[in-house]
């Protein structure tokens, strides 16, 4: 077959049974003709009486029957009538449209056999396609065991591993935060051993720190170290009742030790005089304490929620859903700009504090969780969380409203701060961590599935489109924001040029970035955390929309961190500076690259049966939580 063909050979038989023009005369008598049975009787009386009565029969039904395709609406009718003079109900006009030319339509292609020459070449690709995504899937569990292997040898048991000095450190309050952010990511590859070791090592010693260990953050200790426990619990099969994973010890053991450090963390919550919790908590004695200063981050004190609630659907004891779910239904109470909030709040009072409204640092993941509590409550609109997603919608308007903007020279689109309030000036600058917005923006929009099914089941109204484009903008720069340096990695913080704004000779240092005088990167911003926002979007927006180059995106991001940051002896570093090479290596190894961002590009390249979207919300730190609740 010609290959100037436009489809397979089996699009060709399509086409000639399908899509050729036949007029209806030709119709008639060619199904005749090409019957002997039916030649027979065309010459016969009684034949030519059965035809013709065949040929009005038809001709009657064609004229009075109104078929499911003639269901026009109302503005339609109209339309019809305006152009051609005439309602398409009226039975001249049905008479007229057999004789019209139907339209010449590409065939509807089975997925498997788009775009290529004939099916089985594509099957080939397909099968193809497949195994090299496998093998990248395995590449990144290969990372996660590379990293566990450092910090097993030399931190085990620490909050962190510092991968060039060989020790480790507790930054994080001493609670062993590596081992309970990796375990779920573990059993989610499948790695029996590594769920055995952390498994066992929370078994044996958890508990006790927790009773004996000192101040550490509210939402840190809540999001890694809650979390992980109860993601640990669902996924070895707790809820079953049975330990799914054959691997580590009985779900049990996860959820008591979640309740133990829950009703610690609590302490926040009841040490407090109004909803907003403290942001420290004092383990060994379970009290809490505000933060010097005295001010609270809106996104710690609203990003608790997914993880109080499980565990009180779980556990059935509703005193952790109630202390975090005040927060929720306090802060739907307080004054906003078009659904934006101040990133801090104070404790004391009970207000907000300042006018800085951001989507990075302290903004984060409030925008995150009033719409991921919503999900998990089974997003209905009926649901007595439901004034969440209407935050959340009010909130993404604002966002396109006032915080939306797009670069020069080619147009990418970014979101900027208010740091001094509405009246205050814009400034272009975003922290990576804004990155996530663009998965939540998609996530919203089809409430977990593809966003083929949620066209089909005409799900998207107009701001879930607009928060759709958005998303998939937000992915690109985000993208471009690693491109665009010497080392393919990203900055933590990124400026944009704008009409507005320029600077000179603070380029990420790809000079063959299409990008490169779009995207300014300072000094002091350079640094690189092996942070998991734009991997974690990627993720989502391939789940969602099915495209991809979000998987091609992941995977050159996977490739820049293997070449720039694994460290020979075990484990992974973070960068002093992108823009340069070889990039100066810095002394650590955040927990969330084993919790999220290997997590996410594992998933990225996995079967999207795997924790789908529509079954789980993630916690803000990867960590899965099943939808639906008991009550
Ligand atoms: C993680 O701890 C969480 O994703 C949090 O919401 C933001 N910062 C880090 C990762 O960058």
């Amino acid at each position: 077959m010609s290959n100037s063909l436009p489809y397979s050979k089996k699009d060709v038989d399509y086409d000639n049974a399908k899509f050729r023009h036949r007029s209806f005369s030709k119709v008639i008598t060619q199904s005749f003709l090409t019957s002997n049975r039916k030649r027979d009787c065309f010459s016969c009386s009684t034949g030519k009486f059965l035809l013709l009565l065949l040929i009005f029969g038809v001709a009657y039904l064609m004229l009075t029957h109104t078929s499911p395709g003639d269901v026009v609406s109302k503005d339609q009718t109209i339309g019809n009538r305006n152009s051609e003079g005439i309602s398409i109900t009226n039975g001249a006009g049905r008479l007229k449209k057999l004789w019209r030319r139907a339209p010449r339509l590409p065939p509807r292609l089975p997925p498997d056999a788009k775009g290529t020459n004939n099916g089985i070449g594509h099957a080939t690709e397909n099968r193809d396609a497949r195994s090299m995504w496998i093998t990248r899937k395995q590449k990144v569990k290969d990372a996660f065991i590379h990293a566990w292997s450092g910090y097993k040898k030399y931190a085990m048991g620490h909050d962190e591993l510092m991968p060039l000095s060989h020790h480790g450190t507790d930054g994080l309050g001493g609670l062993g935060a590596t081992v309970v952010d990796a375990l779920d990511t573990a059993m989610i590859m499948g790695i029996d051993e590594v769920v055995a070791e952390a498994g066992t090592w929370i078994e044996e010693n958890l508990s006790d720190r927790i009773s004996k260990k000192g101040q550490v953050n509210l939402f840190e200790t809540t999001i890694r170290v809650l979390g992980g426990l109860l993601s640990a619990y669902h996924l070895s099969g707790g809820e079953k009742g049975m330990n799914i994973t054959h691997a580590g010890p009985k779900p049990a053991v996860y959820l008591e030790t979640a309740k133990n450090l829950a009703d610690r963390l609590l302490s926040a919550f009841t040490a407090s005089p109004t909803a907003i919790p403290f942001s420290d908590v004092i383990l060994h004695d379970s009290s809490g304490r505000a933060a010097p200063g005295g001010l609270s981050s809106t996104a710690e004190v609203s990003t608790l929620q997914l993880e109080f609630n499980y565990l009180s659907s779980v556990s059935g004891d509703q005193k952790y859903s109630l202390e975090a779910m005040k927060v929720m239904d306090h802060i739907k109470t307080l004054p906003k700009t078009e659904g934006l909030v101040p990133i801090y709040i104070s404790p004391h009072s009970g207000q907000f504090s300042g006018e800085n409204y951001r989507l990075g640092s302290r903004g984060d993941s409030y925008y995150e969780y009033l719409l991921k509590v919503w999900l998990q409550s089974g997003a209905s609109r009926d649901s007595n969380t439901s004034y969440l997603y209407d935050m959340y919608k009010e909130a993404m308007n604002g966002v396109r409203h006032l915080l939306v903007r797009k670069t020069i020279p080619n147009g990418l689109v970014f979101i900027g701060e208010l740091p001094y309030g509405l009246n205050g000036d814009f400034s272009p600058k975003m922290d990576h961590l804004v990155c996530f917005l663009s998965g939540t923006l998609a996530l919203g929009a089809t409430k977990g599935l593809t966003k083929e099914q949620a066209m089909k089941n005409n799900m998207l109204n107009f701001e879930d489109l607009e928060n759709m484009k958005l998303a998939e903008d937000l992915a690109k720069t985000c993208f471009e924001m690693y491109a665009v340096t010497s080392t393919g990695l990203a900055p933590e913080i990124a400026y944009f040029h704008t009409e507005e704004y320029s600077e000179q000779d603070l380029d990420g240092g790809n000079k063959s970035s299409e990008y490169v005088n779009d995207i300014i990167i300072k000094p002091a911003d350079r640094h690189n955390l092996l942070r998991p926002e734009t991997v974690e979007s990627l993720f989502v927006l391939y789940r969602i929309t099915e495209d991809p180059k979000y998987r091609e995106w992941g995977w050159q991001i996977f490739e820049a961190f293997e070449k720039y940051t694994k460290v020979d002896t075990g484990g992974y570093c973070s960068l002093d500076d992108v823009t340069s090479i070889p990039p100066h290596k810095r002394d650590k190894m955040e927990t969330f690259f084993l919790g999220e961002t290997l997590k996410y590009l594992y998933l990225l390249f996995a079967d999207s049966s795997l924790i789908p979207l529509d079954k789980f919300v993630f916690n803000t730190e990867a960590h899965p939580i099943p939808i639906k609740l008991k009550s």
